[in-house]
């Protein structure tokens, strides 16, 4: 054929769009979807973005499946069986919006404070998140949500150590020569980090992880530390304690800038490896070596980092373990270098605009209570009394699925159950939630609307641009909002601002919009090496290792190890202990109904140690039941390696209707609140395990 021959009837080419990933977790990709006749035919990675570098997970590879998928929510939907019975018929958007509008209105008659927002992560969208969804309830005056799920308990220890959310820049642990990889599966839960690992390794990095668990990201380290759950402190105090003791301490950096170093030095002159030993369940040596290794790496003058998540906060003394780890990089003087420090986030360095995203003045000086999302369980059930005030009437759902990811599930269904209680839920799918609802929305998904996205891994701004048309009758979120508002009688302007214009709302002038559209992200100005002469963002201006606003609330103003409310062997009846960390294909509970994604993980599953196994009479396929005194959860048993004996691994988050017996793991976690943050303890919990 000749290279000139005219096509007859020329089909469009395809476009490309540029968006951004909405899933919570640090990475936040700048993707690039491709669309042929207005459908959209795949995402990839943006080659251009440095922090995306053109690759996604292999879940948001399969982005498409999931916004095509054939059981997505095309229409309004309205309750017609009992509540949980999943028995819903079609109704029109304005039958449902009117039905909303005149509930919520005779509620917020009675008590506005009775109507509460609850939402998460589904998005990480500073459009679709909070910004119209928080006018609307600062307008009718809900009760506020305290969004703990997460991070809260390390998010605080951060800013009482350091005095925000900010570290060490992702890119530079590429450059370090000693990572600790600490609390956080890397490989699984934000890959893009693991090529500054692998960069760092090809360099001469000796690169250890401490986790509880064998998971993928620690078996490719050169050494891994599987301490037991909620002893991160005890490790931490430990290290200190032999870096003293050989002096491998910057006498400098301390002395210039930190405050409470003479009472840290008595603190941690309290944990000899032994102690640590005992508590943590590894070798003494163990801590020696990594202590020496730490030590003598930063006084030859070379770059030591530590790569925390969230992982190791999700216990009782979640928040002091952060800021025992976050203590050490100033004992020996590695924030001196780019690739030395700790991170846990970035977000402290974001410039989100909040107060012209939320609009804080609807609130005409109310101050309505507020909730925490984390004892939803207890909360929907709670009567009303002078302390909580008015019982919970309504709830909007959105962004979140939490009847299957918070704790202690038998109260969450219990309480999302009750007949008197009006539920409203925005989504894509017809979740565990959504069966529980009056009314289900079609929600738009991210290749369907305008939104920006800020990081707390990198330090970029990440836009996202719709590629295709809604789907069916889905609307975005903020659509949703402005629709009620109207509805409700609320005629303030900001309730018609565009989602594009919410884009540049949400950082304002500091962030550069017309990049943002030219390239889809835009770097924010963080420097190099922040903390190479102090300058930290606490009250002091000092690395806080004694916290006096910690003291002033009559806490311990040093980092201590908090034991457990629920350690391994305590209990007889319970003897185990369980963390439930991310299955690698899943999003938190996102993902779970995509069947490719689904096909690789299997089934609920908990990993234990053969030498739990064996006396139980456990094999490798076993059913087996998991239980403690807050319920049972059917599941199969995975005889690994990965599980270390005394601790079992249960990995989230399934959908409840499609586990075994119609539970996840969250049947077995607690209500119960880590030391700071008000955050769940979802990995300090007992439990027994034996054969079904
Ligand atoms: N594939 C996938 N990726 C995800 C998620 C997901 O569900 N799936 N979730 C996203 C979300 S919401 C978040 S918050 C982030 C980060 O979410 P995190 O919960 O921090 O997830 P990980 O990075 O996997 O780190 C958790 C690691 O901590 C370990 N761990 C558990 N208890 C302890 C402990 O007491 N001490 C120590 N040292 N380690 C402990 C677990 O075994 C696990 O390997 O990941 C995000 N990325
Ligand atoms: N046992 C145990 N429980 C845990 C954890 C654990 O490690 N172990 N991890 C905890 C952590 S770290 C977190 S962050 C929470 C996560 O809890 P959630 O933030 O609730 O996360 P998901 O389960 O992914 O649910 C998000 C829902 O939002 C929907 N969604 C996504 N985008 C949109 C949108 O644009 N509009 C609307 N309306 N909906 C949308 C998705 O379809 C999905 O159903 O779970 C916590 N629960
Ligand atoms: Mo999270």
């Amino acid at each position: 054929m000749h290279s000139d021959t005219p096509t007859p009837h020329p089909t469009p080419a395809a476009t490309h769009v540029l968006g951004a990933c909405p899933h919570d977790c640090p990475d936040t990709c700048s993707m690039v979807v491709t669309v042929h006749d207005g459908v959209a035919l795949k995402v990839q990675g943006n080659p251009a973005h440095p922090a995306t570098h053109g690759a996604l997970c292999t879940k948001v590879s399969r982005y498409t499946e999931r916004s095509y998928h054939p059981e997505r929510l095309l229409y309004p939907l309205k309750r017609v069986g009992p509540k949980g019975s999943g028995q819903f018929e079609r109704v029109t958007w304005d039958e449902a919006l009117d039905a909303i509008a005149h509930r919520l209105s005779t509620i917020a008659a009675r008590d506005p404070q009775a109507i509460l927002p609850y939402s998460y992560a589904g998005t990480m969208g500073r459009v679709q998140g909070e910004g119209m969804a928080a006018r609307f309830f600062n307008r009718i005056g809900a009760a506020r949500l305290d969004r703990t799920i997460c991070s809260s308990a390390g998010g605080e220890a951060m800013t009482f150590t350091l005095g925000n959310k900010v570290g060490t820049k992702v890119e530079w642990f590429a450059e370090s020569k000693l990572i600790l990889i600490w609390g956080s599966n890397a490989i699984a839960s934000h890959v893009h980090f693991w090529r500054h690992v692998q960069t760092a390794k090809r360099n001469g990095a000796r690169i250890v992880c401490i986790d509880p668990r064998r998971t993928e990201s620690a078996e490719k380290c050169h050494q891994h530390i599987a301490l037991l759950p909620g002893t991160d402190a005890a490790l931490a105090l430990g290290l200190m304690h032999e870096l003293i003791t050989h002096d491998w301490l910057d006498h400098d950096y301390l002395a210039r800038h930190t405050v409470g170093w003479d009472a840290l030095r008595e603190r941690a002159l309290q944990w000899p490896p032994e102690r640590t030993s005992a508590v943590c369940g590894i070798g003494a040596d163990a801590v020696r070596a990594l202590a020496r290794d730490y030590g003598q790496t930063a006084r030859a003058g070379e770059p030591v980092a530590i790569r925390m998540n969230y992982g190791l906060q999700r216990a009782r003394g979640g928040g002091n373990a952060v800021r025992a780890i976050a203590c050490l990089p100033a004992l020996v003087g590695a924030w001196r270098h780019r690739a030395g420090g700790v991170l846990l986030s970035s977000s402290g360095y974001v410039p989100t605009q909040t107060a012209a995203l939320e609009r804080p003045e609807l609130l005409a000086g109310r101050t309505p209570r507020t909730v925490n999302m984390s004892t939803i369980g207890d909360d929907l059930l709670r009567p009303a009394s002078p302390a909580f005030g008015p019982a919970i009437e309504a709830l909007i759902v959105y962004n979140s699925n939490p009847v299957a990811v918070a704790p202690e599930s038998a109260k969450v269904v219990q309480g999302f159950a009750r007949d008197d209680l009006f539920t409203v839920v925005l989504e894509h799918f017809q979740t565990d939630t959504a069966d529980y609802a009056d009314y289900v929305l079609p929600a738009t998904t991210q290749l369907e609307h305008w939104d920006v996205h800020s990081s707390y891994g990198h330090t970029d701004i990440v836009l996202n641009r719709p590629s295709i048309a809604p789907l069916g009758e889905a609307r975005t979120n903020t659509q949703f909002f402005r629709d009620l508002a109207q509805r409700m009688g609320y005629t303030e302007a900001v309730f018609a601002e565009s989602d594009e214009s919410l884009c540049r709302t949400a950082f304002g002038d500091q962030v550069d919009f017309a990049l943002l559209l030219a390239q889809g992200w835009a770097p924010l100005p963080v420097p190099d090496a922040p903390f190479a002469e102090g300058g930290f963002p606490t009250p002091s201006g000092k690395c806080e290792l004694f916290s006096a606003r910690l003291a002033a609330r009559g806490e311990d103003g040093l980092p201590n190890h908090l034991p457990n409310y629920e350690p391994a062997g305590a209990d007889p009846r319970y003897p185990l202990a369980m963390i439930s960390p991310p299955a690698r294909n899943f999003l938190n509970s996102t993902f779970v109904n995509v069947k490719s994604l689904r096909d690789i993980e299997g089934e609920p599953l908990v990993e234990l140690h053969e030498a739990d196994a064996t006396p139980r009479g456990i094999a490798d396929g076993d059913e087996v039941t998991v239980f403690n005194a807050r319920g049972t959860h059917r599941c199969v048993a995975r005889v690994s390696a990965r599980a270390r004996p005394g601790v079992v691994n249960g990995l989230g988050i399934w959908w409840r209707k499609l586990g075994r017996d119609g539970t996840n793991v969250n049947e077995l976690t607690s209500q119960r609140l880590t030391d700071m943050g008000r955050a769940p303890t979802f990995y300090d919990c007992a439990v027994e395990v034996r054969k079904a």
